[in-house]
């Protein structure tokens, strides 16, 4: 690890200041060193207090550390501080000969991406941007529909850690007090060969402590904590995909539906041009919605296709 990511260890540690000079001793680095690496955690958006005499307290703010993410996973950790989109990152992956159970990670996005290329805010501040990439190699019809399983593992996840219970809107987007907080992008290739679905990269982005919004989402975003938040978001990444690996889909399906903002609720959409409303009655384990129309019709919405305008 970099001088900068042990200091965060020790800083995130403690709960009181601690001296340059135990820091020093610790790590085995001169006073200068400890200096820059505190200076460097500040450019990173932590705040540290720091007091003649008594040394460095961490106020609020974390490191995201790939090291502690892949011990904690068992999965291969590709990270950079600033990217275009961890999408676009696993695809080169992909390209670049990259094995499956890879996750790519940033803490800041210049062309983070949602469904139907909708642009994705991704500050360098308070977020979490990742994508994994798995490699089922299922024809597609056997394919689970992975957005609902991360789906509900971020609702499992954020559970566990703090007893926060969010709300799941189908098809990808995580609420929290009526807000959007996170959004899951699932992107998949086929083999035009044998028409197997060789490879999936499926992209979360959560406002973890994000205390403002540009003025397009601002009636719609809102962040699962305001800062400070009292967990990591190592681990809060850590243990989503724990969540995901180690709870049987059916549990997760459950949870999925137990907390879907959308079903037997009336919901509108639009279709052909033209906006439908109807009760959503129930969710597929492929991820389609089932809606009754106001006219008794019944018919399966697919999440590719089509997005909520409203529900109520
Ligand atoms: C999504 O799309 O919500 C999926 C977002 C997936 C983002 C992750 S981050 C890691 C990986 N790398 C990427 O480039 N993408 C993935 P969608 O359901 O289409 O929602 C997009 C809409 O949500 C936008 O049109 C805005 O209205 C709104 N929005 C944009 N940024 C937001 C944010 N940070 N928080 C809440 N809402 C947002």
């Amino acid at each position: 690890m970099k001088s900068h990511q042990l200091v965060y260890q020790i800083l995130a540690r403690e709960n009181d200041y601690v001296s340059g000079e135990k820091i020093g001793e610790e790590l085995n680095l001169s006073r200068t060193s400890i200096w820059k690496a505190i200076q460097r955690l500040q450019q990173e958006g932590l705040e540290i207090d720091s007091i003649k005499n008594r040394g460095y307290k961490l106020i609020q703010g974390d490191l995201i550390l790939p090291d502690l993410i892949q011990e904690k996973t068992n999965l291969i950790v590709h990270y950079k501080p600033e990217t275009k989109s961890t999408q676009t990152d696993a695809k080169e992956g992909i390209e670049a000969g990259n094995k499956g159970n890879t996750l790519y990670l940033s803490t800041c996005q210049t062309a983070g991406r949602g469904r139907f290329q909708r642009p994705y805010y991704s500050p360098s501040q308070g977020g979490i941007y990742m994508s994994l990439h798995i490699q089922p190699n299922l024809p597609y019809e056997k394919l689970p529909s992975y957005t609902l399983l991360v789906a509900a593992a971020v609702y499992k996840a954020i559970k566990n850690l703090t007893m926060i219970e969010v709300d799941i809107k189908w098809v990808n987007d995580i609420y929290f007090k009526n807000k959007k907080i996170a959004g899951i992008l699932t992107e998949a290739m086929t083999s035009v060969e044998t028409g197997v679905v060789t490879d999936v990269i499926i992209g979360v982005g959560i406002n973890f402590a994000i205390s403002d919004f540009p003025k397009e989402i601002k009636e719609k975003a809102g962040s699962l904590f305001t800062p400070p938040a009292p967990i990591t978001r190592n681990e809060l990444i850590s243990e989503i995909w724990r969540c995901f690996y180690q709870t049987a889909p059916e549990e997760l399906l459950y949870l999925y539906k137990e907390h879907s903002l959308v079903l037997g609720r009336e919901v509108s959409f639009i279709q052909d041009q033209t906006e439908k409303k109807g009760v959503a009655k129930d969710i597929s384990d492929k991820g389609q919605l089932f809606i009754q129309l106001d006219d008794q019709t019944e018919i399966w919405l697919n999440s590719g296709e089509i997005s909520l305008t409203s529900w109520t």
